[in-house]
């Protein structure tokens, strides 16, 4: 349990009553109020199994007037809440940490309206995001973000987190592309900034308060979100590289060959690709390299980009940045490709336990942690890999074991926080701060920023229902 591992001590919130759970049933009816044991225990467990909460209530409201309702009421009783969406999230903010009353958005998951010339779509929060891409891309329309959890991750939750992803690099951040939000405060009111204007400069812009504030200051019910058009012309290239140098030098030469159409950068260590190839038996269209880079472009003429983009892969095989590769348009081929880098995520867990470190370095630092990282655990650790989005400057180290030590953890935490911190970079790039790491936000935020963290949320859930143990800690 969270609570143990973790060493976290109650706060003094109100015990879900029968009385409660009557409550809910009036408003949700009994089929939407999940209290039985089996089904209650999916919602208690993340993703990577890191965290295990002990709540006993899941609710399913359907509407933001049952949001509205279930929030007044649990502000009222002291009742703390836990926001969830698709319970992707790598931070363990997704799930209870002890009795929390499980708010899930899955049944909230319609599309409500689109404008096609504009491209502002407005759904719900429980829409699950790969489901609203396919619904925009059949109007000539795509999401702008991408990431390995799209089958699950949920768009509320994705404006929760602040989510990242694949093609930021090319569509930007949430900050840039929501254009409204509807939330719901801690007790019960309803904030309605649903705009789907791209410009509207009047007063405070409110919605970026519950862009990756990870439920704690509201419950995001609908979005209104910037949908860009259609890339007529999709390519991926996977190349294998000799040492990180080259791939910074790969990055800046396709900035400046690919211009306009560049939409995504990534990179993969050795270990990051061949335990992923071995654990999921997952095919890698070139042969073994040290590392790897998959670039891909969007544009709007085939014969245009490919050729831009075969003129970079000859120029850069002549160069040596690249030692070999592949470029293809054939959907069935970037697929294979595009599969190979969203599943290292999974890939690790079947070591057994993953210590996961999603971090932002000025891109000259980029790599540095991972062979410190290595030498650090040396046989302690299965794997130490580094993948990421390098365009952001986001690198995912991941350290296998085969199950979670204390004297493992030690060694990691605090020493990579530590360790970004004195490289100018922050303790996490885009998962969120979650219920892992309250306790050093203070290496990427200073005491004044974190003094007005602390005021807003006394000001927005003055109870401290949402989403408690989570993002904000305790001390000041
Ligand atoms: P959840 O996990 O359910 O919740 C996440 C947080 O948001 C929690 O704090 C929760 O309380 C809160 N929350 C959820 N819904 C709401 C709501 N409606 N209102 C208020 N609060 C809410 N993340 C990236 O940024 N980039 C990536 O590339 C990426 N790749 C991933 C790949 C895999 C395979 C996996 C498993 C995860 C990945 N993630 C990535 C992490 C995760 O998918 C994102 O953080 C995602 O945005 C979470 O969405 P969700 O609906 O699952 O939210
Ligand atoms: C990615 C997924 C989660 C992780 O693959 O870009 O955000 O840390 C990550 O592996
Ligand atoms: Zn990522």
């Amino acid at each position: 349990l969270s609570a143990e591992k973790y060493n976290v001590k109650r706060k003094d919130f109100a015990t879900v009553q029968s009385s409660d759970v009557n409550f809910f049933k009036t408003i949700l009816g009994n089929e939407r109020v999940l209290t039985d044991d089996n089904d209650v225990t999916p919602f208690n467990i993340d993703w990577i199994k890191n965290c295990r909460g002990q709540s006993k209530v899941v609710l399913k409201p359907k509407s933001t007037q049952e949001v509205s309702q279930i929030l007044s009421y649990c502000n009222e009783k002291k009742l703390a809440v836990c926001p969830q969406g698709g319970n992707t999230g790598l931070v363990g903010g997704s799930v209870p940490v002890f009795d929390e009353v499980v708010l899930n958005l899955m049944l909230m998951n319609n599309i409500v309206s689109l404008d096609e010339i504009s491209g502002a779509l407005i759904c719900e929060a429980g829409c699950v995001l790969e489901n609203v891409d396919n619904y925009v891309r059949e109007r000539n329309l795509i999401m702008p973000l991408d990431l390995g959890a799209k089958g699950t991750c949920q768009v509320g939750g994705n404006v929760s987190t602040n989510a990242g992803g694949l093609r930021l690099l090319r569509y930007g951040n949430l900050h840039g592309s929501i254009l409204g939000v509807e939330a719901v405060k801690a007790d019960g009111i309803i904030i309605d900034c649903l705009k789907t204007l791209k410009k509207d400069n009047t007063g405070y812009h409110l919605k970026h308060l519950f862009i990756g504030s990870e439920g704690t200051l509201g419950v995001v019910t609908k979005v209104a979100i910037h949908c860009p058009v259609l890339p007529k012309a999709v390519t991926v290239g996977f190349f294998g590289v000799e040492n990180f140098e080259n791939i910074l030098q790969l990055y800046k030469s396709a900035k400046s060959s690919l211009g306009e159409i560049l939409s995504a950068f990534e990179m993969a260590d050795r270990d990051a690709i061949s335990s992923t190839v071995k654990n999921l038996n997952l095919p890698n269209p070139i042969s073994d390299y040290p590392f790897y880079v998959l670039v891909e472009t969007h544009g709007s003429d085939e014969g245009h980009d490919g050729e831009k983009l075969n003129r970079f892969l000859s120029k850069e095989m002549e160069s040596g940045l690249i030692l070999d590769g592949t470029v293809t348009s054939e959907p069935g081929k970037m697929q294979t490709i595009w599969n190979l880098r969203e599943n290292i995520a999974g890939a690790g867990l079947r070591h057994g336990y993953v210590f996961k470190y999603d971090v932002s370095l000025p891109q000259k630092h980029y790599y540095e942690l991972v062979p410190k990282i290595k030498q650090r655990l040396g046989d302690k650790a299965i794997v130490v890999c580094g993948y990421g989005h390098i365009g952001d400057g986001n690198i995912h180290i991941n350290v296998t074991v085969p199950e979670y030590t204390r004297e493992v953890a030690g060694l990691l935490e605090p020493y990579v926080f530590e360790e970004v911190s004195a490289l100018q970079g922050s303790i996490s790039a885009e998962h969120g701060v979650g219920f892992r790491k309250p306790h050093y936000i203070h290496y990427s935020k200073d005491r004044s920023a974190l003094q007005l963290m602390h005021q807003l949320k006394t000001l927005m859930d003055p109870n401290g229902i949402l989403n408690p143990y989570k993002v904000l800690p305790e001390e000041c």
